[in-house]
């Protein structure tokens, strides 16, 4: 007996320090590479009715009882505790920070008067991060258009939107600009709009049938078209805004984020091979080949047809190189099969443009959502570098969805972060412009499609504790030990894992 219990111990021993047993660290990076995690406003803050910020779509997305009855009143009440976060991010390491500005928490009715509470939130939290030489990463829309203007016009289907949007980015420049760099103007802007308007399982939740799921209201087959078309214009306004009047003062950046997947082809087929052409086109040139080029992708103006707006030729010069940076959210590698089939349809909406069935790689761990595929992150930079020139990317979101409350030892959060921060060094030594990568996400918060029941972060929080204390997980320790340049840091983790063992278990088995 006791010789299979040494004999188990010493196997999980070996696999751990295997998969973890990084021979990369920090210092393998360039100093001016920065390694950071992230959140978003409505997803931690919790102040939802405090000091006059009103609510966003998000808000009412959530109240709608969609996420499992949750929602983010409270979240992490980070808000309140933001020096307290502030000072966690320090003893993790961290050299930078991404969140973003609730829209309705500095500008209630989404345009005119500031609050000047919620302009001193977020002075008090930038001032925090600066005092501690934590860069902050800021991103102005997260999901949380203010109710009001989706109230009153419709939000970002009405072009209204570009001057609003407009002059939110100038209260946040003229406010901000002097300690933040780093802009991001729209997060996930091309998951935005398919999830809001054409499949409706995010905020605004508008699509029409027979494409969505239960929408009240909407058009897939257009509005997503006329959503992103916005976007992009209320991107390339804001970024002429700050490239003429604060540039050359605040010499900031500013950048527009997608979420990414690699797509693999499902067959060794042509058909196969051109739907994973298309699905690259929808997902990213959508966005990026007006960025890049000043046009949408040519599949996609002729599968959309009429329903694709057109850019007039200053709308294409202006949106053309309007960005310093891209930002990229990357968690997952999907199969593509060609479904061309769906182009028969006279009603269609942006999947059926698309054409293709996108299938989900299996992986045969329970506790994972994703399987770690950091050549699959390598693939996305790789794209990035051959058809868009090798613009400055930023890896702004990367992790592992787990049960939330099913551990702190993180093991396969480990594992994925292990593995993703390797993949990225093999692709910046292959030539990729990345600059920078952050976790996602710094602590368990709100999540977009479940709640509180599953998480992200490298922080837990028991939301049955009234004082919400932070527990740093094996991926925190983790982060940390590579932070301060260590190399297999597994052995070091092993310990913790045991400190850890013993808070795990009086915490969640009494
Ligand atoms: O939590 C979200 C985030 O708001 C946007 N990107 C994906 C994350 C995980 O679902």
């Amino acid at each position: 007996m006791e010789f299979l219990l040494f004999l188990i111990f010493f196997i999980i021993l070996v696999v751990k320090s295997v998969d973890c047993g990084n021979q990369f660290s920090r210092d393998d990076f360039p100093a001016d590479f920065v390694f950071g995690s992230g959140t978003s406003a409505y997803q931690v803050e919790g102040a939802a009715a405090e000091d006059g910020r009103t609510p966003s779509i998000w808000d009412t997305f959530a109240h709608s009882g969609i996420t499992h009855g949750a929602n983010g009143d409270v979240a992490c009440d980070h808000y309140h505790k933001y020096k307290e976060d502030v000072q966690l991010m320090v003893d993790t390491g961290l050299e930078a920070y991404r969140f973003s500005i609730s829209w309705s928490r500095l500008i209630p009715n989404g345009r005119g008067p500031v609050n000047p509470k919620g302009l001193q939130y977020y002075n008090n939290l930038i001032n925090e991060l600066i005092s501690h030489e934590i860069q902050p990463h800021v991103t102005l829309h997260h999901s949380d258009l203010p109710q009001a203007l989706e109230d009153e016009y419709g939000g970002w289907l009405n072009r209204k939107i570009v001057k609003d949007f407009t002059a939110y980015a100038d209260v946040c420049f003229r406010n901000f600009g002097d300690r933040v760099s780093y802009w991001t103007t729209v997060n996930e802007a091309n998951v935005f709009v398919l999830g809001g308007y054409d499949i409706g399982f995010l905020p605004p939740a508008r699509c029409s049938f027979p494409f969505g799921v239960n929408c009240s209201r909407g058009n897939s087959s257009s509005e997503p078209y006329i959503v992103a078309h916005h976007i992009l214009l209320a991107h390339a306004a804001a970024a002429r805004l700050y490239n003429k009047k604060y540039k050359e003062k605040q010499h900031g950046f500013l950048g527009l984020n997608l979420f990414a997947y690699w797509f693999v082809p499902f067959r060794n087929t042509t058909e196969d091979a051109i739907a994973t052409k298309r699905a690259n086109d929808f997902y990213l040139g959508w966005f990026l080949n007006p960025l890049v080029s000043g046009e949408y992708p040519i599949t996609m103006k002729k599968n959309a047809g009429s329903r694709m707006p057109d850019f007039t030729n200053l709308e294409s010069k202006q949106i053309k190189g309007s960005f310093d940076f891209l930002g990229v959210n990357f968690y997952n590698t999907l199969y593509v099969k060609d479904n061309s089939d769906s182009l028969k349809k006279e009603h269609r909406d942006v999947d059926a443009d698309m054409a293709v069935e996108l299938i989900p790689m299996l992986d045969n761990s329970s506790t994972v959502e994703f399987p770690v595929t950091p050549w699959g992150l390598q693939g996305v930079l790789e794209y990035f570098k051959q058809v868009y020139g090798n613009p400055p990317v930023y890896i702004h979101e990367n992790g592992q969805r787990m049960q939330r409350n099913s551990t702190l030892e993180d093991w396969p959060r480990v594992m994925s972060l292990s593995g993703y921060i390797e993949g990225l060094l093999h692709s910046l030594r292959n030539g990729s412009n990345v600059r920078g990568y952050f976790t996602w996400s710094f602590l368990d918060l709100f999540e977009m499609l479940d709640g509180y029941e599953s998480s992200y972060g490298l922080y837990y929080i028991d939301l049955d504790d009234p004082d919400l204390v932070r527990h740093p997980k094996l991926s925190a320790k983790w982060y940390t030990q590579f932070l301060k340049g260590k190399r297999n840091i597994s052995d070091g983790i092993i310990e913790l894992d045991k400190n850890l063992s013993a808070f795990s278990t009086a915490h969640f088995f009494q």
